[in-house]
């Protein structure tokens, strides 16, 4: 691409022209010629708040964010974006036809915009381009930006650096588990949502998340916890409510933005680093340096990066 081309493609980009942002997002995405240009020179608008969606595979996380978007577009008149995010391993095949086919209802909304992104397993690089393309997303002129992602592994930690309200979802059958679900989806709250509460349990399970809140400090928000039904709409206006409730509070919260911001930048860095050329062959040079007698991971790293 020549600088010109791209300067074009800014442009529109910057005036909300969607076949430029996903043009955009594809460049990003697979890390095309040109895409480097681009991140160097948008102007994602800082103050457009980034909800992550997280919760355990079959949540009802695509539904709750269609119906939230929808109702969003509706009410509020507002433009939406969803990313959902696939950070399904190299192993195995992620579910994204699946996202699309339970999103089609928008397909006609002008005010709503999806796209998924898979990450194939690339090394640091779900948050990195999960990053990038939300700062496209950000400079395209949406007024409020869902990402949803399933709560497997490290995922859910990570979509918590990105987003300024972290959302995480259970579904009444959650409640057995609760006790020993990992303290890392506890802490990483900004509210919790009970979806699928037409079925048997969901009360249960709202009382025993309220009984472990309440063991937590106060930090200054108290932590919600909601009952939706995600394809009926239920308590989803409730949910925006609590979320924008949410995004008042902790925007007053400097440091909240800045760890945000300080985590965003790690990743980026981290991602950066690995791209270098000298990074080209890693794993590789890993494999046949391991093989040899008095092999050592440290001294190993600390060549390469020296
Ligand atoms: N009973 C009931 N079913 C629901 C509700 N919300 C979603 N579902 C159903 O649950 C199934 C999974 O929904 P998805 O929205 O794809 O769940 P998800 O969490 O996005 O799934 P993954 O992205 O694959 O992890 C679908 O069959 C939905 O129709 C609800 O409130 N009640
Ligand atoms: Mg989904």
């Amino acid at each position: 691409m020549t600088e010109q081309q791209i300067t074009s493609l800014l442009e529109q980009l910057h005036q909300g022209d969607r076949r430029a942002l996903a043009r955009c997002i594809s460049l990003v995405e697979n890390d095309s010629e040109g895409s480097d240009s681009i991140l160097r020179q948008i102007h994602p608008r800082k103050e457009i708040p980034v909800i992550g969606i997280t919760g355990p595979p079959g949540a009802g996380k695509s539904t709750l964010v269609s119906a939230l978007a929808g109702w969003i577009s509706e009410h509020q008149k507002l433009n939406v974006a969803i990313l959902a995010v696939d950070p399904t391993s190299p192993f195995t095949k992620g579910s994204l036809l699946g996202d699309r086919l339970r999103m089609t209802e928008h397909f006609n909304n002008p005010g709503i915009f999806i796209r998924s992104l898979a990450t194939r397993g690339a090394l640091g690089g779900l948050s990195a381009k999960t990053i990038e393309i939300t700062d496209l997303l950000k400079a395209a002129g949406f007024d409020m930006i869902l990402i949803e992602t399933v709560g497997v592994g490290q995922s859910e930690i990570e979509i918590a650096s990105l987003a300024d309200t972290t959302v995480v979802v259970f579904v009444p059958e959650s409640g057995d588990e609760i006790q020993t679900i990992k303290s890392g989806i506890m802490e990483i709250a900004d509210l919790f949502v009970v979806n699928k509460s037409d079925r048997e349990g969901a009360d249960k399970l709202v009382r025993s998340l309220q009984t472990t809140l309440h063991e937590r400090p106060y930090s200054g928000w108290t932590i919600p916890v909601l009952k939706t039904v995600a394809f009926s709409g239920v308590g989803i206006e409730e949910l925006f409510n609590q979320i924008n409730q949410h995004i008042q509070v902790s925007g007053k919260q400097s440091t909240h933005k800045e760890e945000l911001l300080y985590q965003r930048a790690l990743r980026v860095a981290s991602q950066q680093l690995l791209k270098k050329q000298r990074f080209e062959n890693f794993k590789a040079e890993l494999i046949e340096a391991s093989a040899l007698p008095g092999f050592n991971l440290y001294r190993f790293i600390a060549e390469k990066i020296s």
